[in-house]
């Protein structure tokens, strides 16, 4: 807006003062490679990305999250993309080999912080909330039922560092099977403290929902293993957001470890949380919020304009 002013004020004043006016240049123009200036030659990065958030699936708490920090930060114009999580990674790719800019619904532990230098945007209004973790929930009546696989969800908790190993190597073109067996077999005293207790079965079913993003892809395929070495058919399905706690709500699947909390998935928690039953956290230091290139020369929300 306060640009627009400039403008038209540059304009009306004519092309003696312009030499003056340092605020007045060709302004607000795309440049040939694709980015674009404000009058100070400084990028503007609103324009540049052509006011749009590079989002991953409709239903992700930070797809959510991103359209309300849209509202909250006065972005009028400005699109959070519907995609999937692989298209988004694969857009970012992208975007970084060719130095462009580029602003993507971002979340962590995430392996694009190991193969990229990313930053978060500041936001300082707090919508994408602070810290969370990620909770495990399983359906009512698991206890009763099948006591050694609630057992196990009960005590599964890992660290960013151990998902991390497993999200890159399936990033990098692994299997998720094969990764979560050789991150089982090399991590024995881990799994031995979440097997604590549980006694191995024979042929008793087991079913794990999950969204495909990176981060559940890893975790879900680990436990799965664990479970299976335990002597568990294990059934692990891929679902929406929103089915995904719907499932473990109303019994039809054992149990998630895809909780994002208290805010990503907070919604949902709301919804469902009397049908189902929590078993806390299996991992902590969690984030979500949108992230850059680190060669983006922009820090916050704030610094981005409406259209
Ligand atoms: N995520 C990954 C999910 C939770 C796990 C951040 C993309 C979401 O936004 O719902």
């Amino acid at each position: 807006m306060l640009k627009r002013k400039w403008k038209s004020l540059c304009l009306t004043l004519g092309l003696s003062l312009t030499l003056v006016l340092a605020g007045c240049g060709s302004g607000d123009k795309d440049s040939s490679d694709g980015t674009a200036t404000d009058g100070n030659g400084e990028t503007n990065y609103s324009k540049a990305v052509d006011y749009t958030i590079t989002g991953i699936e409709a239903g992700a708490g930070v797809f959510k999250a991103a359209e309300q920090a849209v509202e909250d930060y006065g972005l009028d114009g400005w699109e959070v993309q519907a995609s999937s999580s692989g298209a988004m990674a694969t857009v970012l790719g992208e975007a970084i080999k060719n130095k462009e800019p580029i602003i993507v619904t971002g979340w962590s532990p995430h392996w694009k912080f190991a193969k990229y230098d990313l930053k978060y945007l500041e936001d300082p209004k707090g919508t994408f909330g602070d810290e969370e973790t990620i909770s495990t929930m399983v359906r009512k009546g698991l206890v009763e039922d099948k006591p050694n696989a609630y057992k196990v969800l009960d005590q599964f908790f890992w660290t960013e560092e151990d998902m991390n190993a497993v999200m890159l190597e399936i990033s990098n073109g692994g299997n998720p099977s094969e990764v979560a067996a050789n991150w089982v077999e090399k991590n024995a005293d881990k799994v031995a403290e979440w097997t604590k207790g549980a006694e191995k079965v024979d042929d008793q079913e087991i079913e794990l929902v999950y969204v495909e993003w990176d981060t559940e892809v890893a975790s879900t395929h680990v436990v799965g293993k664990v479970l299976e070495d335990l002597g568990f058919k294990v059934k692990l399905t891929p679902l929406d957001n929103a089915v995904m706690w719907q499932a473990v709500a109303n019994g039809e699947a054992d149990g998630m470890v895809a909780a994002w909390l208290p805010g990503t998935h907070g919604d949902l928690y709301e919804e469902y949380k009397d049908q189902l039953v929590d078993l806390g956290a299996n991992l902590e230091g969690a984030k979500i919020g949108l992230v850059v290139p680190a060669y983006m020369d922009i820090d916050s929300i704030e610094d981005l304009e409406a259209k």
